[in-house]
């Protein structure tokens, strides 16, 4: 829209969790307490304190910020790069589990975009804090097979140093598929998700989620509570405009035409 007026939309990069499906609280939260409770430690992590936790990204990063909050000493002894590693092997054995049993679902939208944005000839990618195994998982557990070569590029966990809001991810991505940010959208539902993606120089849809809801997100190139269904229609503001409607690939590409930047179609 006004910020690339030029360049046409090749790609769409989205991020999984939150954005793809509600992984968080009845996955992620559920795998971590697992993995607590094995190695016998009494920590537990109610929806709440959770909700607090995401301001961290990545597992291991979360974990170790807390385990600082409530034994500082112990979580800055030498072993304890190891115990936080083995709680997140074991964290994410059990989300794989969570995930092949069915425990999340993709969100409103995001199958349908998905099969037309490939149709229309966009390519697609992903760009995540979390561990690549959890994305395959989600992605086979939701899609099935036609989630083989959906994503010509999947940029996960450790690949880069830093993890969102650090826009690294979003760089490699853009690397990989040798494109310039102007012709790409991010899909994105956290602040940590949106300053990385803004920081990429990505034009950003938002779609805020359970945990995000009452955030701000006053630099989303769209903020919308769904991509909607034909049966339940998105809502929110594209480009400074309400908008309501469902999104595919040809009104995001009518969005990134300058004729429309005044008026989202
Ligand atoms: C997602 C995360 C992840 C998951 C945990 O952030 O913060 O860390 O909660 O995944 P985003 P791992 O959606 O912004 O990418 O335990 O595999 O790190
Ligand atoms: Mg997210």
């Amino acid at each position: 829209m006004a910020a690339y007026p030029d360049a046409p939309l090749r790609a769409l990069i989205f991020d999984v969790d939150g954005t793809l499906a509600e992984t968080e609280r009845d996955g992620h939260r559920v795998a971590f307490n697992r993995a607590f409770a094995e190695l016998g430690l009494d920590w537990n992590w109610d929806e709440a304190l959770y909700g607090r936790l995401l301001e961290v990204t990545g597992g291991k990063e979360r974990m170790l910020h807390y385990w600082r909050g409530i034994d500082p000493a112990a979580a800055r002894a030498p072993d304890a790069g190891a115990l936080v590693a083995e709680l997140h092997r074991r964290k994410t054995r059990h989300y794989v589990d969570l995930v092949e049993a069915g425990a999340v679902a993709l969100r409103p939208g995001v199958r349908r975009l998905l099969q037309q944005a490939r149709e229309a000839g966009l390519r697609l990618a992903v760009a995540t804090t979390t561990t690549p195994d959890n994305v395959h998982a989600l992605l086979r557990a939701a899609l099935g097979e036609a989630s083989e070569g959906l994503f010509e590029c999947i940029g996960a966990g450790d690949i880069v140093p830093r993890k969102k809001p650090d826009p690294g991810i979003y760089l490699w991505v853009l690397e990989q598929m040798s494109l310039p940010a102007s012709e790409c959208l991010a899909f994105e539902d956290s602040p940590a998700g949106l300053r990385a993606a803004r920081a990429a120089g990505l034009r950003t849809v938002v779609t805020p989620g359970v945990y995000t809801a009452a955030q701000a997100f006053d630099e989303a190139w769209a903020l919308l509570d769904s991509l909607g269904e034909p049966e339940r229609a998105a809502r929110g503001r594209v480009a400074g405009q309400p908008w309501t409607g469902m999104v595919d690939a040809d009104t995001l590409q009518r969005w990134s035409k300058p004729a429309t930047s005044a008026a989202p179609g």
